[in-house]
């Protein structure tokens, strides 16, 4: 499965909710598809997403938070899983792409290329809903019910290392911060 693909089969279901995006080729991709507000793209702050997608999670307990992350970036940040299990937000979505390498730096591999299993380091770290995809079709059904449930999901997708062909995004890094800063300003005063 080509992430971009599992990307379209689910974007009718996150494009209305708080996402937030690892740096480099996912960012670009969710990009492509179409930008809205609710969309933060964290750039250079590598193994962090799931981070701050906890605490908008936790702050803003009303709302869907979607986090869409990458093998090497969650294995930066592994104790995100734990935190994440820990302090159980009822309303966040864990997306891993696991492409078994550093695809936006040129493709070196991962632990996960040797064997490691996100999947299972999730679930050994107390998340309650974890599931491991390959198909676009798997991915649509676990992310419907991710979305659906009350709680904790990771799903981990198993992607080919394939990206964009550019990285160009005609937004600034401080422009989608504001833009995303102003979003949740608004939800508030709701
Ligand atoms: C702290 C830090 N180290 C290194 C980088 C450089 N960097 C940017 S993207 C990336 C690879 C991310 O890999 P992964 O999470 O697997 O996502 P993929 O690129 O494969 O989609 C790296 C190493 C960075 N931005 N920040």
């Amino acid at each position: 499965m080509r992430r971009i693909d599992a990307l379209k089969a689910i974007y009718p279901d996150f494009e209305d909710h708080l996402v937030v995006t690892i740096m480099g080729a996912v960012a670009v991709e969710v990009y492509s598809l179409g930008h809205r507000p609710n969309f933060f793209y964290l750039e250079h702050s590598m193994g962090l997403a799931s981070s701050v997608g906890l605490g908008l999670a936790l702050c803003l307990p009303d709302q869907r938070v979607v986090v869409f992350d990458g093998d090497g970036s969650v294995l930066m940040n592994l104790g995100t899983l734990s935190t994440m299990a820990r302090y159980h937000p009822q309303n966040l979505v864990h997306v891993i792409f696991d492409n078994e390498s550093l695809l936006s730096v040129g493709g070196f591999p991962t632990a996960t290329s040797a064997g490691t299993d996100l999947a299972g380091i999730a679930s050994a770290s107390g998340v309650e809903n974890v599931a491991a995809v390959t198909e676009p079709e798997e991915m649509k059904d676990a992310f419907s019910e991710a979305m659906r449930r009350d709680g904790l999901s990771v799903i981990v997708a198993k992607v080919e290392a394939v990206g964009p062909t550019a990285f160009a995004m005609n937004i600034g890094l401080l422009e989608n911060r504001f833009q995303f800063e102003r979003y949740i300003k608004e939800l508030r005063s709701k």
